[in-house]
Parts: C-alpha cells; sequence; structure tokens
C-alpha cells in the first residue's frame, strides 16, 4: 500500500483498496495496439482530515481525454431525457432572466444543447476533440480547454461574470479540483450557482459499486467532503438532490457564502452520512470485504455457466467493465465479446483482456444465452430494449448490487 497526502488539504490518506495495476478504463484499443498497451496503479483511500475518497494515483489527464475519447453521452436515451430535465431546472430553478451558463464536459452536447435558445447565453469546455467536434457539429459554443481557474479568468474578462456554472460526471474527473472551486469563484456572478453532480460515494458504499472506481474517477464525493472544499473557496453548499442516474449521484448546488438560502435537504443529508459513516475508514474496510465477495461470487457464476456451455456475452464497453474485467480476471473464455452500439468502439479490443468489441447488430442476429450487464446503470432502458431476448429464454447477469442471474 501506498502512503500518500490527500491532494485537496495535505491530510493523511487511509488507502482500502488496491486493484493492482489497470489499463486505461476508456482505452478500448485496436489489436494492432496491443503491444504498446500502458497500465496504471489503482489504488483508493479515504483522507483522515476532509473525508475525500479519492486515487492515489492519477493518470496523466491527456492519456485519458483526447481526440479518441470514447464515450459519447449521447448513446443513452435515458440520459438524454435527464439532461433536457437537468437544463430546465437550471433555467427555471436557478437563474435569472438573460442568463450565461457554462458547462464543463458538455462532451457531445447532451446538455448544453438545451442551453441554446432565446435570451440564454451558453458555453461548453470540452478537452476531448472529437466529443467537442460533435457538440460544435449541432450549432453549440464549445471551447477545447481542460477548465481551472486560469480558463475561468479567461471566460470572464471575454464574456462576463456566469449566472451558471454546470457539470455532469465531469467535477469528479479533475485532480485540481482547488483550481476548480477557484475558478469558480472567479467566474461566477454575485447570486450565481456552480451545480455538479457525480457518482456518490454513500451509493457507492451502499450497492458494492466498485466499477465506480477507475482512473476518470479521481474522487467519490461525500457532503462532508464537499463541504469542506466549498468553505475554503467560500462558497456554500445551498441544496443536494439526489439523481437515480448513473447508479446512484447526488447533484450538489453551491452559491457564494451567505448568498442563498440552503434548503433543509443539506442538514438531513449530512445526518444521514453519520449515521452511514462516511467519514469512517472502518466503513471502507467493510466495503473492501464486501468488494472481494462480489469478485468471488462473480467469477463462480461465469465459471459454472462456461462449465454448463452457455454462450455469455457482455453488454455494454463501459468503462466501468475495464475494472470488473481486469479485477476478476475476466478472459474471452468467459465472455464471448462485448456488445455495444458506439461507432468508435466497435472493432475494437476491450483495454487489459482485450474481449472483442462487437456491433449490437450481432447480439440481436444471434443472441446468447447469457448477457453480462455492464451498463447496470441503465438497466430500465436496456431491459425494455431486450424485452424480446428475455421473452425467447436470455437472461442478464448482474452484480450490481448482488451477483444475480435472473
Ligand atoms: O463518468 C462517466 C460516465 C458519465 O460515462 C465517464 N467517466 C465515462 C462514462 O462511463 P461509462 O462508460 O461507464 O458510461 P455508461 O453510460 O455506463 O456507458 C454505457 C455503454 O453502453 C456505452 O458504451 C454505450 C453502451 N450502451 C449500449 O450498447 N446500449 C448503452 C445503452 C443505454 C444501450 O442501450
Ligand atoms: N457531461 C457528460 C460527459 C461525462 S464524461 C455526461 O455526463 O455524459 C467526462 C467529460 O469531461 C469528458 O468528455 C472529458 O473530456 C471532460 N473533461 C475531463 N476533464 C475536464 C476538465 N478539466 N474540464 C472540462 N472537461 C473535462
Ligand atoms: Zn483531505
Amino acid at each position: 500500500m501506498t502512503m500518500i497526502a490527500c491532494r485537496l488539504c495535505g491530510g493523511t490518506i487511509e488507502p482500502f483498496l488496491d486493484f493492482g495495476p489497470m489499463p486505461i478504463a476508456n482505452g478500448f484499443l485496436r489489436p494492432e495496439d496491443i503491444a504498446t498497451e500502458r497500465r496504471y496503479p489503482l489504488e483508493v483511500g479515504i483522507c483522515r482530515r476532509c473525508a475525500m475518497v479519492q486515487l492515489l494515483h492519477v493518470v496523466p489527464e491527456q492519456e485519458m481525454f483526447n481526440a479518441g475519447y470514447a464515450f459519447f453521452s449521447s448513446t443513452s436515451a435515458r440520459m438524454a431525457v435527464h439532461f433536457e430535465r437537468f437544463a430546465q431546472d437550471v433555467l427555471s430553478t436557478w437563474l435569472p432572466t438573460a442568463p450565461f451558463v457554462v458547462e464543463l464536459g458538455c462532451n457531445d452536447g447532451i446538455m448544453l444543447r438545451h442551453y441554446r435558445r432565446p435570451g440564454v447565453r451558453h458555453l461548453g469546455i470540452e478537452p476531448s476533440a472529437n466529443v467537442a467536434a460533435a457538440a460544435r457539429g449541432q450549432g453549440l459554443n464549445v471551447i477545447e480547454r481542460f477548465f481551472d481557474a486560469d480558463v475561468a479568468q479567461e471566460i470572464v474578462e471575454a464574456h462576463g461574470p456566469a449566472d451558471a456554472l454546470v457539470g455532469a460526471n465531469v467535477v469528479c474527473h479533475i485532480p485540481y479540483l482547488d483550481s476548480v472551486f477557484e475558478g469558480a469563484g472567479r467566474l461566477l456572478a454575485s447570486e450565481g450557482v456552480f451545480i455538479f453532480e457525480d457518482p456518490y460515494i454513500g451509493d457507492i458504499v451502499r450497492q458494492t459499486a466498485y466499477d465506480q472506481i477507475y482512473d476518470e474517477h479521481i474522487y467519490y464525493f461525500s457532503l462532508a467532503s464537499i463541504e469542506t472544499l466549498a468553505r475554503r473557496h467560500d462558497l456554500e453548499v445551498v441544496d443536494v438532490i439526489p439523481q437515480a442516474v448513473h447508479g446512484g449521484q447526488i447533484r450538489f448546488v453551491l452559491a457564494r457564502s451567505g448568498r442563498r438560502r440552503v434548503s433543509d435537504r443539506v442538514a438531513q443529508l449530512a445526518a444521514t452520512e453519520q449515521t452511514q459513516g462516511l467519514s469512517v475508514p472502518r466503513t471502507f474496510e467493510a466495503f473492501r470485504a464486501a468488494v472481494e465477495r462480489s469478485r468471488d461470487a462473480l467469477v463462480g457464476q461465469l465459471d459454472a455457466l462456461g462449465a454448463a456451455g452457455q454462450r455469455v456475452v457482455g453488454y455494454g464497453a463501459t468503462s466501468k467493465s475495464t475494472t470488473v474485467i481486469n479485477y476478476c480476471g475476466l478472459h474471452t473464455r468467459h465472455l464471448e465479446y462485448i456488445s455495444d452500439v458506439t461507432p468508435t468502439k466497435i472493432g475494437r479490443v476491450s483495454p487489459g483482456a482485450h474481449i472483442p468489441i462487437r456491433d449490437h447488430a450481432e447480439f440481436r442476429a444471434s443472441p446468447p444465452d447469457v448477457a453480462l450487464l455492464f451498463a447496470w446503470n441503465h438497466a430500465a432502458e436496456i431491459l425494455a430494449k431486450e424485452a424480446s431476448f428475455r421473452a425467447s429464454g436470455g437472461r442478464f447477469l448482474t452484480y450490481v448490487p448482488r451477483v444475480s442471474l435472473g
């Protein structure tokens, strides 16, 4: 185990889970590039001082977010609806008339496009060139940068203060969070809001969702850890709204200290976190034991299916699956291929284990006996889509919150 200081407060980190060297989670690769594939340590711990759960080692951001970024947000129809509602909520609840909205990590424009309307100015900040191009192709304003305090300064000088700085599944991806929060302080208007949603550590622990842990997810937020960080930048958490997407998230709403009424939900969530022990290292020791049991159960189930001659394929070439596959030692012996709808992933192989990614059309044409649901966060959408697979005897194997075949 590595000892390292908290990247945010300098406190001591208590490591609790070491996955060993892992390939880049979204590094779906061409078969000819296998020889040059790299691995990086993946180890997670909790800060004894500020309670932020975090990775101990960080992969250089350009290695993950570049012109070959594999994840396109608009592959989920349910997420498209979710982000339309997110934008509507921002516009109707939190903003003055004629607002300026800045979105971090806008990806292919899944949410940003809903701010392109009369009377609203919008700007996306997206470092991955290919997904940024997809957003620009819809006529959206996007700059190709990694957001930090300097970029915030440039934006405020060029466009004036922002009424909302928003982001989904991006703030927890940025190692230099103090610079991001400082940037929020520079960019926001006096009544401005900083609204972001990310995987919630309470949901990860409760569901043993260890596959949320991978290189891009550097931090795993709790209200306690976000409050400590916010306070250092004269920001205050004014609302916390749970979201039933991507396996359980919290939408945090921050404002300049003292400028907005604080919702009762904030104190309620703080009390729940106390009960769940989310700032206590012991909770995470128990989590590690649960992760090990989950791994053993999944491997046992896949071995049994293999012994019974069942055809098993993966469903959804998620970033999360990279942790599961490599931590559990899954192999082409366990999974024939992984089905996905993303054109940039099809024809490639999975990071580390090199399981082929094939077009969903192949899944439809020749259904397997069992589909291992790597995109368990989209279960409702996928089960509805695959009703005929199930009606003809196909089964889904899942592992969150527990291993089950149904
Ligand atoms: O935080 C992050 C989230 C928002 O997205 C990023 N760091 C990276 C990415 O994580 P992920 O890869 O785990 O995301 P998803 O949304 O769980 O990925 C779903 C995958 O499954 C995509 O490759 C698309 C595919 N898919 C499919 O083949 N059929 C998805 C759906 C809904 C489907 O019906
Ligand atoms: N918001 C989208 C995309 C999430 S994937 C959604 O929820 O579906 C994370 C995105 O954040 C990627 O597109 C990545 O390129 C971007 N990103 C990573 N670091 C960033 C930074 N410092 N500033 C802005 N965007 C960043
Ligand atoms: Zn800390």
